[in-house]
């Protein structure tokens, strides 16, 4: 039993301006050719195909496209609802749910939890749980946003109980979920969907039945691993590239392989080679002026960092008209150099810098939402004050 593991797509993502080009199904397109190629015999999608509920047409065709292919040859799908096309009302319709209606065989939309046999496979899926959906209901208004995701998190538990009662026990087992795992690393997910969500613990949702924990949610490649029974939860990250902070990181996917005999699972990770390609440029001195890979910023979305003041300023302007001509996309200059801490503290009458009251704020407040996005928070306050400079 050989599936691909995908997650976190984000097909119909805003294109950076000038990347008039962008195909955005060339990623898809490798993975899909890669299951085509190696002959797997399933697709498994954990959430966040779309960007959005309401995919462009353009996006929906293509993506159905890609389905059909699969399809044509020999290999079934499997497609779990993230929080970017997952419906917070179960009710509501969603783009996925075509699929279900034409009832066609060999492609699974799960939009809820539930047990599925696809292939020679016991799946459990569990597609992203919208806090909405309990706060909606009567019993549970008073509670606050953290007691339902607690609530939220004990039925997801309790979920998994009731449904591995009807798994077919001969067969290897797997759960496919698109959650946040409290031992996981958050990647760059906050920044498109500033949630709050509530993790949960690998080990909470681990059972000796899985042979291996298929996640979404996270961007970040990584393979994480319950203690009890050390299955692994592996999120395969985002297919792409979305900012500069992912530069240095792999995009891909997982080739899963499941032995019938033992259950046991073998995995590779598979780079995507048409992820978006970033580039910073950090300026410190005329040396790394010089030191430039033109070759690399025609094909990259390209910004500068000035990191301190330069001796020559001409050599910078010449820079950065180069950068605008030569790079694919050059997203502009970003001044990194340090506050003039005096001259901001003298106009806003303070005793200790901004950062240091900034710190000293989210150190006090309790908070888990302030701790957790302090470095952005400092960051951000850091900027906006050298804006009024
Ligand atoms: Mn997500």
């Amino acid at each position: 039993m050989r599936f691909i593991h995908i997650a976190d797509l984000h097909l119909g993502f805003r294109t950076y301006e000038r990347e008039k080009n962008y195909n955005p199904f060339i990623s898809l397109d490798f993975a899909v050719q890669y299951a085509v190629e190696h002959k797997v015999d399933l697709f498994v999608i954990a959430g966040d195909i779309f960007d959005r509920r309401d995919p462009p047409v353009f996006i929906q065709r293509g993506f159905a496209h890609s389905i059909k292919k699969l399809l044509k040859n020999q290999i079934n799908v499997f497609i779990l609802t993230g929080n970017h096309e997952g419906a917070p009302n179960p009710k509501r319709d969603i783009h996925l749910d075509l699929y279900n209606e034409l009832e066609i065989e060999g492609v699974t939309v799960a939009k809820k939890m539930d047990y599925f046999k696809v292939n020679d496979l016991n799946i459990i899926a569990i597609p992203y749980p919208f806090k909405r959906n309990l706060l909606s209901k009567e019993e549970y208004k008073d509670k606050s946003e953290n007691e339902i995701g607690v609530i939220m998190n004990q039925k997801i538990v309790r979920g998994i109980d009731k449904l591995l009662e009807r798994i077919d026990r001969k067969l290897p087992t797997i759960l496919v979920a698109h959650l946040p795992l409290l031992e996981g690393e958050v990647g760059e997910e906050k920044y498109i969907y500033f949630s709050t969500d509530t993790p949960i613990s690998i080990e909470e949702i681990d059972r000796k039945e899985f042979s291996y924990i298929a996640m979404g949610h996270f961007h970040k490649m990584q393979v994480l691993s319950s203690k009890k029974f050390v299955h692994p939860a592996v999120y395969p990250g985002s297919l792409d590239r979305i900012n500069f902070s992912e530069e240095k990181d792999k995009k891909g996917f997982f080739d899963v392989e499941i032995s019938k005999e033992t259950k046991k699972p073998s995995f590779i990770f598979i780079e995507n080679p048409f992820a978006r390609k970033f580039y910073t440029i950090k300026v410190n001195n005329n040396k790394d002026i010089e030191n430039i890979n033109w070759e690399r910023a025609k094909q990259s979305i390209v910004r500068i960092l000035l990191m301190q003041d330069l001796e020559d300023e001409k050599l910078f302007k010449k820079l950065v008209e180069r950068v605008k001509k030569e790079a694919m996309v050059f997203t502009g200059v970003v001044d990194k150099r340090e506050i003039k801490n005096s001259a901001v503290r003298s106009k806003l009458n303070l005793t200790i810098s901004p950062e240091e009251a900034i710190d000293k704020y989210i150190r006090y407040e309790n908070s888990a939402f302030a701790k957790k996005y302090k470095e952005e928070i400092l960051k951000t306050a850091v900027s906006l004050l050298k804006g009024e400079e």
